[in-house]
């Protein structure tokens, strides 16, 4: 097996087996073997994490061991993000970001902020268990151009269109991206969201997606009216 192939299944062992110094120690083998730190974060750790959240569910893992798989986790992308190549100094725009009230999940959410940062976004992140009205405050004291909602339940994800409706009253221009495990295509749609996305590896690609769209709507309304 390639070395690198090696290091990857070292990183996603490490937070599978919540060993915080294996994880530690893989990442700097990775960055020592000049492995894409964003590649080694999605391909170990997130693939990692993904395979603790099926202990979980089979009830093999408890809350103890998914903190200490978390902890895990978040010892290595330490050591990685800080290598992540921003892709240009020159800001696509700002962006608020937070997990919706009643969601402390907030690892999907960090790898979804950490790709709009590396990508050139200028980042607000609200953290976990947000308030409706600190998302619609602090969206309209920094301008953003998009808010980006993550929730990991089905319970607390029914926030999310009151946000969108809260938002769009008060600032219609301000995009807005979800995302999270309960969250689907149909239910972005249901919920009147601009764009969504499955994972942190997609999601530049469909918000890029989704301006083109409100871009293009935009014109289309402009060519309306003339
Ligand atoms: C880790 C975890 C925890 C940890 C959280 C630690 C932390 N720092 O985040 C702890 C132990 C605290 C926890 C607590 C609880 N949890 Co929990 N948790 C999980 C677990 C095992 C893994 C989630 C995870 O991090 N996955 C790895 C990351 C990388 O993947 P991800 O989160 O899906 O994120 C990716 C995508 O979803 C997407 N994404 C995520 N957010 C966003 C946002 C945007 C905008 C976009 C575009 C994309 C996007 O991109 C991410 C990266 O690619 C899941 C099981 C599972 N199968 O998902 C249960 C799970 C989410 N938890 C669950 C529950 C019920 C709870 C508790 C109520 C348990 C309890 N009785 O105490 C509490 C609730 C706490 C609260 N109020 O939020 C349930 C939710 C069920 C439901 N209703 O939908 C799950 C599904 C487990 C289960 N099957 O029952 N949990």
């Amino acid at each position: 097996m390639p070395a690198h192939e090696n290091i990857i299944a070292a990183l996603k062992k490490a937070v599978i087996d919540f060993k915080m110094d294996d994880c530690k120690d893989a990442a700097l083998k990775a960055l020592s073997h000049g492995v894409d730190p964003a590649f080694a974060i999605m391909n170990g750790l997130e693939e990692g994490m993904k395979r603790v959240g099926v202990l979980y569910d089979t009830n093999e893992y408890f809350v103890p061991e998914v903190l200490m798989s978390a902890d895990a986790l978040y010892a290595g992308l330490k050591i990685l993000r800080p290598h992540m190549k921003k892709e240009s100094d020159v800001s696509k725009g700002t962006i608020v970001i937070g997990s919706v009230r009643g969601d402390v999940h907030d690892i999907g959410k960090n790898l979804v902020k950490v790709m709009f940062d590396t990508a050139g976004w200028q980042v607000h992140d609200l953290g976990v268990d947000v308030p409706i009205e600190k998302f619609v405050e602090k969206q309209i004291k920094v301008n953003a151009d998009i808010l980006v909602l993550s929730a990991m339940m089905t319970t607390t994800m029914m926030e999310m269109k009151k946000i969108i409706s809260k938002v769009r009253s008060k600032r219609p221009e301000c995009l807005i991206m979800i995302g999270g495990a309960p969250v689907t295509c149909d239910i972005a749609a249901l919920f009147g969201a601009d764009g969504f996305a499955a994972s942190a590896g997609t999601v530049i690609t469909e918000t890029l997606k989704m301006i083109a769209r409100s871009n293009k709507n935009k014109i289309l309304k402009y060519e309306s009216v003339i």
